[in-house]
């Protein structure tokens, strides 16, 4: 089935439903006929990453080294779909000068910090807020928002399937899919 390789770069809070929302994302595309990969922290983190942890140079590496395999992934004409927080809008830039124009695609998972450290799925809010657990993303480590995502998902007020449904619109809409 004919596809426009890119990178579907998401972006958000711990627990904002990045990696949910991306998951999903790339079974419905799956099972549209399309080819895709999925990179988030399962797959990279405890591998290609295993290095690195979360200070801003330590984040910074993680997300370019994450980069440069979208693009290689790409390249080979896949749709990827990549899901970290990638806190800091210069190193998101950098991924999406890494790549033709038009082949990068913004996610932004949009939920609320507070409604994140209610699901704290992991417990590591409650860490994080305990000084347990430092330099944590919106408790003490910056998120920059997106300013101009491709598509924004208010995701602390939609279902998972959807948040889906506005992506698929989106690739549809910039012939991707
Ligand atoms: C943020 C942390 C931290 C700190 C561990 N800050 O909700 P999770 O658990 O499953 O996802 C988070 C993940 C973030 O890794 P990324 O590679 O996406 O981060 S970045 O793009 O900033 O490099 C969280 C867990 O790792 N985690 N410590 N201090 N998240």
């Amino acid at each position: 089935k004919k596809q426009r390789p890119c990178v579907l770069w998401f972006t958000g809070l711990s627990g904002a439903g990045k990696s949910t929302v991306a998951g999903a994302l790339e079974s419905r595309l799956a099972e549209l006929g399309y080819h895709t990969y999925l990179l988030d922290g399962d797959n990279v983190r405890h591998g290609l990453c295993k290095d690195l942890g979360f200070s801003a140079e330590d984040r910074r590496e993680n997300i370019r080294r994450i980069g440069e395999v979208a693009r290689l992934m790409a390249d080979a004409g896949l749709i990827v779909l990549s899901a970290f927080i990638s806190p800091h809008r210069q190193e998101r830039q950098l991924v999406r000068d890494l790549l033709p124009t038009g082949e990068f695609f913004e996610v932004f998972v949009d939920t609320p910090l507070d409604v994140c450290e209610q699901r704290d799925p992991k417990g590591l809010y409650k860490k994080a807020r305990a000084g347990e657990l430092r330099q944590f993303t919106g408790i003490d480590s910056e998120y920059e928002k997106p300013l101009q995502p491709e598509i924004h998902l208010s995701a602390g007020e939609h279902d998972i399937e959807s948040l889906v449904s506005i992506c698929i619109e989106a690739l549809r809409k910039q012939q991707v899919i």
